[in-house]
């Protein structure tokens, strides 16, 4: 790792330049919960959401060409990430956060609430939280500096920012990969909520390109079909137990306050771990096991 050049860190991941035209983005076991990264880290989360997002870049890859170029057998991926870590092209990155969403969630659901609209598209009225849409809508956002949330911005905000032509593109192509996804994730009994691209255009042939991570829980909500009741949150499929016992009187923490939250017991790691795990195996019907990079 130390032979390439650390470009960026993200809460959970890290990205490297191997050389002019390739990068290295690298999974760490890291978690956050409640915008907060937290003290402890979840064995092999990094490898399970990059075995996610590649099963889904394979997936996708007749929908719209991906950035990926190894995740197996290539010298230039150090074997202390194997498993865990992308060898991808570099991209001219739009800077635009093109976000699906099927149901009435996060912050859809607070804007919603307040204009009737999210990111300027109208919606029926009488919907609650969770709601499913009468059809998927594009909701893009703009990066924020780091450590603040994502702005929502209107299609015109977004059009000013990367042109008439390249917004529609991305409008098309976004709410194309989540039509997939969607249907198969429903074939898997998981129903996805909502999720987050990044795209970029590649500078050899000018294609727009799907970069990142795509599908993971820490870019998607994912719900269990059998468990979906508009009217409130949905459980979280992955974070659901670190979310609870850091409310819980056992962890001794306040949310409300300024300080960091405490290190997760042992039974939490492993049961968020065996959520991971769960959640990739559902996902893709394949075993985590056969992933490599594991002891
Ligand atoms: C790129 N990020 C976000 C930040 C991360 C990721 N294929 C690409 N080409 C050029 N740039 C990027 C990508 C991708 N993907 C993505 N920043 C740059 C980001 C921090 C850590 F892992």
């Amino acid at each position: 790792m130390s032979d390439y050049w650390h470009l960026a860190s993200g809460k959970v991941r890290d990205i490297y330049r191997v050389d002019r035209e390739h990068l290295l983005m690298v999974a760490s076991d890291r978690i956050s919960a409640y915008d907060h990264i937290l003290p402890s880290t979840i064995p092999d989360k990094g490898r399970v959401l990059t075995a996610m997002s590649a099963f889904w870049f394979e997936l996708l890859a007749d929908v719209v060409p991906h950035h990926v170029v190894a995740i197996l057998d290539d010298p230039r991926i150090p074997d202390e990430v194997a498993g865990r870590a992308m060898l991808v092209r570099s991209l001219d990155m739009i800077p635009v956060e093109c976000v699906a969403r099927g149901y009435l969630s996060g912050s859809g659901w607070a804007e919603y609430r307040e204009a009737g609209a999210v990111c300027g598209v109208p919606l029926p009225g009488g919907l609650v939280e969770s709601s499913r849409l009468p059809e998927p809508i594009f909701t893009p956002a703009t990066k924020a500096e780091f450590g603040r949330h994502d702005e929502n911005v209107s299609y015109e905000v977004m059009a000013a920012k990367v042109g008439a032509e390249r917004a529609a593109e991305l409008r098309r192509v976004t709410l194309a990969v989540y039509a997939r996804a969607a249907a198969h994730a429903q074939s898997r009994g998981i129903l996805l909520a909502d999720t987050k691209f990044e795209l970029g255009v590649d500078r050899a042939n000018g294609q727009l390109a799907l970069a990142d991570e795509v599908l993971t829980p820490d870019s998607s909500r994912f719900w269990p079909a059998a468990e979906y009741r508009a009217g409130g949150p949905q459980p979280s499929f992955d974070k659901q137990f670190v979310r609870d016992w850091l409310t819980s009187p056992a962890s001794g923490w306040d949310r409300a306050s300024d300080s960091p939250p405490p290190p997760l017991p042992d039974s939490v790691i492993s049961a968020t771990r065996a959520r991971y795990i769960e959640a990739y195996e559902t996902i893709s019907g394949r075993s985590f096991a056969d992933w490599p990079g594991g002891a």
